[in-house]
Formats: C-alpha cells, sequence, structure tokens
C-alpha cells in the first residue's frame, strides 16, 4: 500500500488563559473579557475549517494553553471541540502546556476534573524523547513527536543526528522548538535545530510551534518541508504579526508551495506604530496625525493598536486626546506619549532667568557647546545637545528618555 499525500490543518501557539491584563496595552476589564472567548473561539474555528476542508489530521506542535492561566471551561471547551472534529488530532506539548502528572493532558486528572477523558480521535505525545505513532485509520503514515516535561528551555539538539522512524509512505514531525538564527527578541531558545539538521530528516512535513511569527523552511528544490505557523491569535504585542492556522497537502518529499495555505482564523489584528508628531502644536493636529498613521498601518475598525509618539510638542502644551478620538480609531487604541521631548530650542533659552539654577545650566552647557565648536568636536557637540534637553527635561519634572 502506499500513499500519495496527506491533507492537514496546522495550529499552534493559542496560549488559552494567557493574561491579557498586563503589558503596555492596558486593555480595560470588559475588553479582556471579551478576547479571553475570542482566544477560545479559535478552537472552534479551527475544527470548522478542518471539517469544510475535508482534512485528514489536525496538527498541533504545542502551546495550546498556558498551564498557569488556563481554566477548566477552557479545557471543556477544548475536549468538545475536539471530540467533533473526528479526525485524528495530534498534539506535542511545548513549553507552555508542557506535560507533566498533574497536566491537563494527563487522562486520570481529567477524568476527575472534567469527568472525561480526552477523545478517541486525540493523541498526544507523552514522551520526553521521539515518540512514533502510527493510527490505524491512516496507514503508511508516522507521526513523530515530543513532549516538554517543564517550562524550562530544553538544550538537546534533538534534529542533530537523523531520527530512526518507522517504514511508511509518509513521515510527519510536530517540533515545538527555536530554529537558529531566527529566534525572535526576547523569546526563550529551546530545543534549537538548524535548517540543514531539519532537511537531513526523513520528515516529509515538520509542523514548527514556539515562534509567533510565520515562516517556512523549504529545500534546495523549493518543496516546504517545514512552517511555524503562527500564533493562532493575537494576544499581546508579540504577535503583531500572527498566523492563523496552516492548511496544506504533504506528499513524499514535502509540500509545494501552492498546496499551502496560511488562513487567518481571529477577526482582530494588534498593531505597534510609532508617529512623529514634529511639527503638530496643538491637540487636534496630533489626533490628526495619528488618524493618518492608523491608515497607513491598515489598521482596521476591529484591530487592536498601540501608538506610540515620538518627536518634539511645545514644551509646557499636553497632548489631551478626546474619548470620542480615541473611540472611534479603532476597537482597541492605546495611545503612548512618554516618548515625546519637549521642543526646547537654543534661542527660546537665552530669555530664562540666568539666577535660577536652570539660567545656570544652561549658561554651562551653552559655554561647553562653544568649546566643543572651537575644538570642532561634533560628536561632544551633538552629546551636549542631549544633556542641554535632558537637563532640561529633568528640571521641568519631565521623563528622560534617551535619543
Ligand atoms: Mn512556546
Amino acid at each position: 500500500m502506499s500513499r500519495e499525500a496527506l491533507k492537514f490543518l496546522q495550529i499552534s501557539d493559542l496560549h488559552l488563559g494567557a493574561g491579557l491584563a498586563g503589558g503596555r496595552l492596558k486593555l480595560p476589564y470588559d475588553k479582556i473579557q471579551i478576547r479571553a472567548r475570542e482566544m477560545r473561539e479559535v478552537v472552534k474555528t479551527a475544527i470548522e475549517l478542518a471539517r469544510n476542508e475535508a482534512v485528514e489530521a489536525m496538527l498541533i506542535p504545542g502551546d495550546l494553553w498556558e498551564q498557569d492561566g488556563v481554566s477548566l471551561e477552557d479545557i471543556n471547551y477544548i475536549l468538545d471541540y475536539f471530540e467533533r472534529a473526528q479526525i485524528p488530532i495530534l498534539i506535542a506539548p511545548g513549553n507552555h502546556d508542557y506535560y507533566y502528572p498533574s497536566s491537563h493532558y494527563n487522562d486520570n486528572l481529567i477524568a476527575s476534573t472534567c469527568r472525561r477523558r480526552w477523545p478517541s480521535n486525540v493523541h498526544i505525545f507523552r514522551d520526553y524523547e521521539f515518540d512514533h505513532i502510527m493510527l490505524p485509520e491512516l496507514p503508511e503514515v508516522v507521526f513523530s513527536g515530543f513532549a516538554y516535561r517543564s517550562a524550562s528551555e530544553v538544550h538537546i539538539r534533538l534534529l542533530e543526528s537523523r531520527v530512526e522512524t518507522p517504514d511508511a509512505a509518509l513521515h510527519i514531525c510536530l517540533l515545538h522548538g527555536s530554529r537558529d538564527n531566527n529566534l525572535p527578541n526576547g523569546k526563550m531558545r529551546t530545543l534549537p535545530f538548524s535548517d540543514a539538521d531539519l532537511l537531513n530528516q526523513p520528515f516529509d512535513w515538520t509542523a514548527l510551534g514556539h515562534y509567533h511569527r510565520h515562516s517556512i523552511i523549504q529545500d534546495d528544490q523549493g518543496r516546504i518541508r517545514a512552517a511555524y505557523t503562527g500564533a493562532a491569535s493575537a494576544f499581546s504585542l508579540n504577535e503583531t504579526e500572527a498566523g492563523g492556522a496552516l492548511l496544506g497537502v504533504v506528499r513524499p518529499g514535502g509540500v509545494k508551495p501552492d498546496e499551502l495555505k496560511l488562513i487567518q482564523l481571529d477577526a482582530r489584528r494588534i498593531h505597534h506604530l510609532s508617529m512623529d508628531i514634529t511639527g503638530c502644536a496643538h491637540t487636534q493636529a496630533v489626533e490628526e496625525r495619528i488618524e493618518a498613521g492608523l491608515r497607513a498601518g491598515n489598521v482596521g475598525k476591529d484591530d487592536i493598536a498601540l501608538v506610540e509618539l515620538t518627536g518634539a510638542y511645545p514644551p509646557g502644551s499636553r497632548i489631551f486626546l478626546s474619548e470620542d478620538f480615541i473611540r472611534s480609531a479603532c476597537w482597541f487604541l492605546r495611545v503612548e506619549t512618554e516618548r515625546v521631548l519637549p521642543e526646547w530650542s537654543l534661542e527660546g533659552l537665552s530669555e530664562v532667568n540666568p539666577r535660577t539654577t536652570e539660567g545656570l545650566f544652561i549658561a554651562r552647557i551653552k559655554q561647553m557647546m562653544e568649546d566643543a565648536d572651537r575644538r570642532g568636536d561634533t560628536i561632544e557637540r551633538q552629546r551636549l545637545q542631549h544633556a542641554m534637553q535632558y537637563g532640561l527635561n529633568a528640571l521641568h519634572s519631565r521623563p528622560i528618555n534617551v535619543r
């Protein structure tokens, strides 16, 4: 018997139960509730997609939930919808939904907490080493996976040598790890692997989880051999490029580029934008600048946006954005003004009383600037200009931001 293809749907990094209250977005309580609900509904959307597309298996390479935040309601929701999928669902627990005796992945535990077990169509990798699963309903396909047993990083390079797998027409791997040279800022480096090591494996397809941004790994013939779907939905500023779900057809040797599709599962996107308001002299001008920036950044009306204002604004003036403006801009808008610097112009400074602390400070820095100019030391001159801004901000009790 031989198998020519397998149609799959891949999702990962749903992070159900993730704390939505912290961070710079500072979502209000009512929107946190809505967002938590929407994040859970991504499960249902994915299952519906799998059924509509007549997918043969679902691949979940980790971080379905956050161990510390997930609720039993979330788990019950997952159990319900996974059962309705009626197709094999394979799960390789990641560093946030790791497998250990008190994990919700333990059938004995949920038998008492949820009064049920994982549905028979769900197959969970529970070993801290490669395990290989073959399913009677999908003959000629081997699924290989590994389970985290804690939230700590895994240093082993699991793909360094070639993995021994049972014979079959198709080999599929689920891996929650870090692709070398692609580690996003602040992301934990765990279960690292190189593109070369991955391409050297017997796997026709490797479903990757952990990175929240979509990316693919291709062999020298252009066949796609692995992909991160990216986060299923955006829940913090780390998911401004959230993925969704990957719908693909794997054949012996890989996936053809025109047989892999990234599908959005969640209606909302999170944007992190920076806008320079230099030249604006009043709040309405700032609002117009923000409006134009949101348009340029393709921020939709259902979206969430953090706007970081930069540049200079007349000293003594306050930016006071109207409630109406904030409400109508998009579903949730947070504007940070802390990085805006008062526009201290050197000419204006001569009017400051020379006998005050501020006056003495200005006179001293100006004298040092002149010395720097005489020596032709432009670097020192620049440094003193910054020092003048920092000092004046400090004297006026304004935040100091490194330029
Ligand atoms: Mn992870």
